[in-house]
């Protein structure tokens, strides 16, 4: 477990180095879908959003509370990834709606940075945009010095 530090822009940087941004969503995305179709479900959805508890920690303040009211949210998040409504979410889907919704965090966070503690283990995006962060701040310190 640790602390890390990230603001607006260590999330603009993850999303904006596109190789390390698509793998890492590709990899998500592999581990999402539970019985390897190649396309996501809304029950698969469902339980990526809970496994990144990205709706729980980021998307807002007082969001949704009761069963009912998070059942209508992750329909609708849903229906946000299936851009085509063709009742899956294919791999390009899940890489723009990630897209979009990380940059809505990068702005919802600006550049006043926030303190997240995550498990080492953690599969959330911050937390690879922070390793991310971490590895350019450790590369730029060794070339200083
Ligand atoms: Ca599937």
């Amino acid at each position: 477990m640790g602390v890390v530090i990230i603001d607006g822009s260590t999330v603009r940087d993850f999303v904006s180095d596109e190789p390390e941004f698509n793998k890492s969503v590709d990899e998500q995305f592999v581990s999402l879908d539970l019985n390897k179709d190649g396309v996501l479900s809304r029950t698969e959805l469902r339980k990526a959003f809970q496994t990144m508890r990205l709706i729980e920690s980021h998307f807002g303040i007082d969001v949704a509370t009761t069963a009912e009211q998070l059942s209508q949210l992750y329909d609708s998040i849903f229906d946000k990834f299936d851009c085509d409504r063709s009742g899956t979410v294919d791999r390009e889907e899940f890489r723009s709606e990630m897209k979009k919704i990380l940059l809505a965090i990068a702005d919802g966070l600006g550049s006043s940075p926030i303190q997240m503690v995550l498990e080492d283990d953690d599969p959330t995006f911050l937390k690879q945009a922070a390793d991310l962060e971490a590895s350019k701040l450790a590369k730029l310190q060794s070339s200083n010095a």
